[in-house]
């Protein structure tokens, strides 16, 4: 890739919020899991705790294969070479993209602990030995403070907690990562190493501990956290989104694929990106057709009061993410928080698996206000099954992203140019008539890597 993309990123978001760099995002998204990814801090001069803080860490957590992202996807979504569907299972758990890594603290202090699982596809349990940690932050938004022992964190979630040291520095203690096994194909062979520890060190010249054995984790609901603000809960709301989230197959000759979807619709690229889509569409870029079909778009107005409730027809785990907003967490099957009056809000939950001899299907229930103009990807946060098309978009106030963004940085122009990518129409390309979605893309294509021009 040649070209490069020049932004920039204003966030009034407090820390910690990540994004994941794909400088080729259309033909190799999968890059992801090859490490083009990590953590942007943002720091808050206003944060409700900042008097209490004495220092700061950032923990990242991710998952390590020994391919490359690109063949584990051709590998992942070939029918016939995976019949079973069974993702890719990482070789090593990781901590700040290493193993053993040391964090130097002081005793009786209090640390702003940054955790952030950026793994493709596992999710972790974090845990420091001798330690209970309190939750004051999930996925940037503040909570009340929840005292926890460890902390589970799908894919894409981001914790933030403040840490007391202990008032002496006799020991170093263990910080641990570990992957929930529990997660992954039974019939897949384990990681070879699904354990990352890293070291709290109160003494360097102190011993390093070893990895520590947990019996059992004790991890919080977070739908029963509290957030900081007390936004009440949202109602009623006027725009019903119902998702239907399963695993199915693509069954076209010489191109049958593991695909996945929400309401039997597996995301497609399309010929136009949606946002030039939008942009070029005038008042058409209120009718979801002109983003086509595999786009799975739901068109919103501004200021709807928008429930969106996620029924898992899959036996798998889903941790759910959408771009643009913070949710509130309104209810999920078995928890004992649901339907509060003031719900916490994050912007990555996970669904509850199903049990597939049970007739009825676990879901998840978020509610948002459309408030924010923008064409904004919701998917599942695992990067085997955000390629396998498990995504939808939100098309929020249309006619206000014409106003507001009326061009395309002329970097991306560019980088589109080269790629053959046009900068207008419907996702057919068609710009004369915009109601023709002939050439809209309806099957997924055959892929083989990160070979460039596509096969
Ligand atoms: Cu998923």
């Amino acid at each position: 890739m040649s070209q490069e993309h020049i932004g920039t990123i204003v966030s009034i978001v407090p820390s910690p919020i990540w994004i994941i760099v794909n400088m080729i995002i259309c033909h190799s998204p999968s890059q992801y899991v090859d490490g083009i990814r990590g953590p942007i801090l943002v720091n808050d001069p206003l944060s409700p705790y900042a008097g209490q803080i004495d220092g700061e860490l950032v923990v990242t957590l991710s998952d390590w294969y020994h391919e490359q992202g690109a063949s584990l996807q051709v590998y992942y979504l070939s029918l016939p070479g995976n019949p079973n569907a069974l993702e890719p299972i990482p070789m090593s758990a990781l901590m700040n993209d290493q193993l053993w890594p040391t964090f130097s603290v002081l005793p009786n202090k209090t640390y702003f602990v940054r955790v952030l699982n950026i793994a493709g596809y596992a999710q972790f349990y974090f845990h420091i030995d001798g330690h209970n940690m309190t939750i004051i932050q999930a996925d940037g938004v503040y909570t009340d403070p929840q005292q926890v022992q460890d902390l589970y964190l799908a894919t894409g979630q981001r914790y933030g907690v403040l840490l007391h040291t202990l008032p002496t520095a006799n020991q170093n203690y263990a910080i641990l990562g570990a992957m929930d096994i529990a997660g992954f194909p039974r019939s897949a062979p384990p990681p070879a190493n699904p354990n990352v520890t890293g070291v709290l060190v109160y003494d360097p010249f102190l011993s390093i501990p070893s990895t520590p054995v947990v019996q059992q984790f004790s991890t919080f609901d977070d739908f029963c956290l509290n957030p900081f603000d007390k936004i009440p809960l949202l109602y009623p709301p006027n725009k019903e989104i119902v998702l239907n989230l399963s695993t199915f197959s693509q069954t076209v000759p010489l191109n049958e694929q593991n695909r996945g979807g929400f309401n039997n619709i597996t995301y497609i690229t399309q010929r136009v990106p949606s946002l030039y889509t939008a942009l070029s569409g005038g008042l058409y870029a209120l009718n979801p057709i002109v983003y086509g079909n595999h786009s799975n778009p739901f068109v919103l107005s501004l200021g709807d009061f928008v429930e969106t409730t996620i029924y898992n027809y899959d036996t798998g785990l889903h941790p759910i993410h959408t771009h643009g907003h913070t949710v509130q967490l309104v209810a999920r099957t078995g928890s004992e928080c649901n339907y509060r009056s003031i719900p916490m809000r994050r912007d990555t939950w996970m669904e509850p698996r199903w049990n597939s001899s049970d007739p009825n299907h676990p879901s998840t229930v978020v509610r948002f206000i459309a408030d924010n103009p923008g064409i904004w990807f919701f998917h599942c946060h695992m990067e085997w099954h955000l390629v396998a098309g498990m995504d939808i978009i939100l098309v929020e106030d249309p006619l206000q992203i014409q106003t507001g963004q009326p061009d395309i940085p002329l970097s991306m122009k560019l980088i589109c140019l080269e790629q053959g990518i046009p900068l207008m129409g419907n996702a057919a390309g068609n710009w004369i008539n915009f109601l023709d979605l002939t050439g809209e893309v309806n099957v997924a294509p055959m892929e083989c890597g990160s070979d460039y021009p596509p096969c």
